[in-house]
């Protein structure tokens, strides 16, 4: 990848968890050195500040569960406005959450620049969860599990959020590292047509051929990528500092990988880093290892590293 005009935008949602913790997510990022690792890289990194909600008061919805809907739908307005701008400018914006709910605003948004640039929008949704519950069928009423059924155009999501600026075809989104899947959410992933590689599968065939094969698809069809990197895609053992930790995730070593062949492929437009919840840190471990993750989608090679330090 050449050198990018990368735009950081924070993006402090927590209103779609049930911990607080995630509202400093962007301020860990950026104090474990995230604008300077880009641009170590040869990148023109601008940081944009905060982005805030915008005042929203939808209806209440007749699931009890769903707490504070007016906010995350602020957050989605918000956000589809400013993933929209950072697209048109040009740039590869790169989203600090902030829980998962923020993927509410920015994937339709770059979709919606995509469309208008004529380009299919694909996203890549790397997490342990799929994210696909409506707001009829969360149990919890956290929105953050919901952004994947949102941004696929599934029903029952209008009037209480805004309606998408664009959405991304079912078949357009592949999923890896996945291992915690409710019910509704088997149901609603399997009629919908989403790709989904479980960790038995990465564990069957490795994570290069289910990665490579999507990323030929996005190559063939000349695609904008969308990455989604929910910090509970990687192991709790090296990534504690999230609210919703699963055993069996991705490796240091799988996750660098990935990371690797999405810089390889050329092919990403786009990016949100979510869900990091500084308050679970350990030493601020969790935000090196994001911000490490983020070096190498970036271009930050192992050769690199041993040139500059032995
Ligand atoms: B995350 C969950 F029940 N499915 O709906 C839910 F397991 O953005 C988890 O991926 C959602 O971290 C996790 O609350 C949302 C639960
Ligand atoms: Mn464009
Ligand atoms: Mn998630
Ligand atoms: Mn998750």
């Amino acid at each position: 990848m050449d050198a990018r005009d990368c735009l950081l935008i924070g993006a402090p949602v927590q209103s779609g968890a049930s911990q607080p913790g995630c509202l400093m997510g962007p301020d860990a990022l950026r104090t474990a050195g995230l604008a300077e690792a880009l641009a170590d890289l040869g990148h023109r990194v601008t940081d944009l500040g905060n982005a805030a909600p915008v005042d929203m008061s939808p209806p209440a919805h007749r699931n009890d569960a769903i707490h504070d809907l007016g906010e995350t739908a602020g957050w989605c307005a918000s956000l589809q406005d400013r993933a929209r701008a950072a697209m048109a400018d040009g740039a590869l914006p790169v989203f600090l959450g902030g829980d998962h709910s923020l993927s509410l605003g920015t994937v339709p948004g770059v979709a919606a620049h995509a469309a208008s640039d004529g380009r299919p929008q694909f996203v890549l949704w790397l997490d342990a969860h799929p994210d696909f519950h409506t707001l009829d069928s969360t149990r919890s009423g956290n929105l953050h599990g919901t952004p994947v059924a949102y941004f696929t155009g599934q029903p029952g999501f209008q009037p209480w959020l805004p309606a998408p600026a664009a959405t991304v075809p079912a078949a357009h989104v592949a999923m890896l590292g996945i291992r915690s899947v409710d019910a509704a959410e088997q149901t609603g992933l399997r009629e919908a047509g989403v790709t989904v590689h479980d960790m038995r599968s990465i564990d069957e065939l490795g994570i290069i051929r289910p990665l490579t094969a999507f990323l030929d698809r996005v190559r063939a069809a000349d695609g904008a990528l969308h990455v989604s990197l929910d910090v509970d895609f990687l192991d709790p053992g090296i990534a504690p500092a999230v609210g919703t930790t699963v055993p069996g995730g991705a490796t240091f070593r799988e996750a660098h990988l990935v990371m690797e062949l999405l810089h390889d492929s050329g092919r990403v437009t786009s990016l949100d880093v979510v869900e990091l919840n500084p308050f679970l840190d350990e030493r601020g471990r969790t935000a090196a290892l994001m911000v490490d993750l983020v070096a190498s989608l970036m271009g930050k090679r192992v050769m690199d590293r041993m040139t500059r330090s032995y």
